[in-house]
């Protein structure tokens, strides 16, 4: 126990203690064991963490800084996350199980987030406006809304929280942000490189711990003006109570129970691809997973074998290995949540087609075998409900209506995939199917220029994008007399 590395909290620019004095267990998907300890947060916390960041927003050092100048630390902090992408990504793998190769892959990728809200920094600016009355200028801007409350999960810590960190910065804000208890090591270890860059102590600060206390005082602060969080709808009802406390405003991430719509003039091999890529990548542990399939009814059996075979030949293992391509789920837990879901496939008179157990070589580490179910009910819970882990239905369609209004069945909507070369008929679905982001004969592809969200049970709002800058900024009217003349009639509105 003696040599595990102990992670202290940021705030202020300092590396300290819990006021709890406690550390907590963060564990190693791979072995199921814990690796590091991680300072038990308290409400306390949350106060010091959150007065330091409202210092900061107000202190000349960050609030006088131009938005230029303000572009040029974010830029500088993507370079030094270029220079230390490999070593962040074991951190990653680490704490959350997911692939290096991949955790190497979204670090690689993760500054070209920081290039491009640093670029946007000096373009944020408000309007004049042809306004309908002589004798009056009326113009806009944008400004900041002050501390930001960042709460990220687990499954891709340092790109979920960089979809927060890089606008807020960018827009002027600070930011105190909850890792979540499940994989806390990689921000903090973010944090010298936030140092480096030059930003001010304040600017940004973490605070680690669970959702309660933590989330909880973090979300409710009096202090607090902006709420960013992806995670689980449980703790997003708790998140929008609290806003209802503070008027914080909100943004959340919710997840989704995103459907693949295969129709029968795709190309099968491709299409089998991204039912792949979309399910049993991350190992299913991402919010944009394609956990339903929709297959017609002329190409379902070559594309469904297609799929099993791939799933059949996936190799499960350590992380860190080169070869592996699919590596454990990030806590004991998931382990459970995808038992519980076979079991219901099966009690809801689904067909296991593959999978359904965790490996027999899995040792002591949380893995899961890819698990394909048919004969789906569109209603049970294995069709409706985010499992988050390696689970595809795979359910029949005859028509195009059919497919949106199943694709479009469930409280979720966030992403969707279209596979046709109908280039018409690409276009409808499109239109038709409930999501933030359709990818047509693609699926997960990112970018820092493309917003990501959803709707309904998926939340609301918008990260990454421009979009985010109106996220993270309000705007100020400013009217201004240039008549000269006194104000008239003071009991009329002018
Ligand atoms: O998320 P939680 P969990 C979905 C997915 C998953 C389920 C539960 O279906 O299986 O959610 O995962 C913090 N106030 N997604 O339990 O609990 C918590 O500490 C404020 C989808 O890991 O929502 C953590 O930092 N914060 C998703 C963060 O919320 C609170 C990614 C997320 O944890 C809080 C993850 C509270 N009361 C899970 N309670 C996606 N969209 O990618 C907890 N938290």
């Amino acid at each position: 126990m003696a040599e595990w590395k102990k992670y202290r909290m940021y705030i202020n620019g300092e590396w300290v203690e819990a006021s709890s004095g406690e550390y907590f267990e963060s564990y190693n998907p791979a072995e199921g064991e814990p690796w590091c300890l991680v300072a038990k947060g308290t409400e306390q916390d949350v106060d010091r963490a959150v007065q330091a960041a409202q210092k900061a927003f107000e202190h000349p050092r960050w609030a006088s800084m131009t938005y230029t100048q303000r572009g040029k630390l974010l830029r500088r902090l993507g370079d030094l996350i270029a220079e230390r992408a490999s070593e962040l990504a074991v951190y990653e793998t680490l704490d959350n199980g997911k692939l290096i190769r991949e955790m190497r892959g979204q670090l690689q990728y993760l500054p070209e987030f920081f290039y491009y809200y640093a670029g946007l920094a000096d373009k944020i600016h408000g309007e004049t406006l042809p306004i309908d009355k002589p004798d009056m200028l009326a113009f806009t801007s944008r400004e900041p809304l002050g501390v930001v409350a960042a709460i990220t999960p687990w499954n891709s810590p340092l790109y979920l929280t960089t979809l927060k960190l890089a606008p807020a910065l960018a827009a002027g804000n600070t930011i105190v942000i909850k890792p979540s208890e499940v994989t806390s090591a990689s921000l903090l270890e973010l944090m010298p490189l936030i140092e480096e860059a030059g930003f001010p102590p304040g600017v940004v600060n973490v605070v680690t711990g669970f959702g309660d206390p933590v989330g909880s005082a973090l979300t409710s602060h009096p202090l607090v003006r902006r709420v960013a969080f992806t995670g689980g709808p449980e703790s997003a009802r708790h998140v929008i109570r609290n806003s209802a406390e503070n008027f914080a405003r909100v943004t959340l991430e919710l997840g989704g129970k995103s459907p693949n719509i295969v129709f029968d003039d795709a190309d099968a091999d491709n299409a089998a691809m991204g039912i792949i890529a979309g399910i049993f990548g991350a190992a299913g542990q991402s919010c944009v997973a394609g956990s339903r399939a929709f297959l017609h009814k002329k190409i379902y059996d070559q594309v469904l074998e297609k799929v099993a075979d791939r799933a059949s030949r996936i190799i499960i293992g350590d992380p860190m290995a080169a070869e592996t391509e699919m590596g454990p789920l990030a806590t004991e837990a998931q382990v459970k949540r995808m038992e519980h879901y076979v079991n219901a496939g099966r009690q809801h008179g689904a067909r296991l087609v593959y999978g359904g157990k965790q490996p027999e070589a899995g040792g002591s580490g949380w893995y899961f075998e890819p698990t394909i179910f048919e004969h789906t009910d569109p209603k049970s819970p294995i069709a409706q409900e985010e499992i988050f882990g390696p689970v595809l239905t795979v359910i029949p369609f005859e028509t195009e209506e059919e497919a949106i209004a199943l694709a479009n069945g469930t409280n979720y909507a966030l992403a969707a995939g279209i596979w046709t070369n109908h280039l018409a008929k690409a276009h409808r679905v499109a239109k038709s199917v409930r999501a933030g982001i359709v990818w047509v004969n693609t699926y997960r592809s990112i970018s820092p220029i493309a917003p990501i969200g959803g709707s309904h049970w998926s939340g609301y709002g918008r990260e990454s994008g421009y979009e985010a800058i109106y996220e993270y900024t309000q705007s100020k009217v400013v009217w201004v007399n240039t008549s000269g003349e006194p104000m008239p009639d003071p009991f009329i509105m002018r």
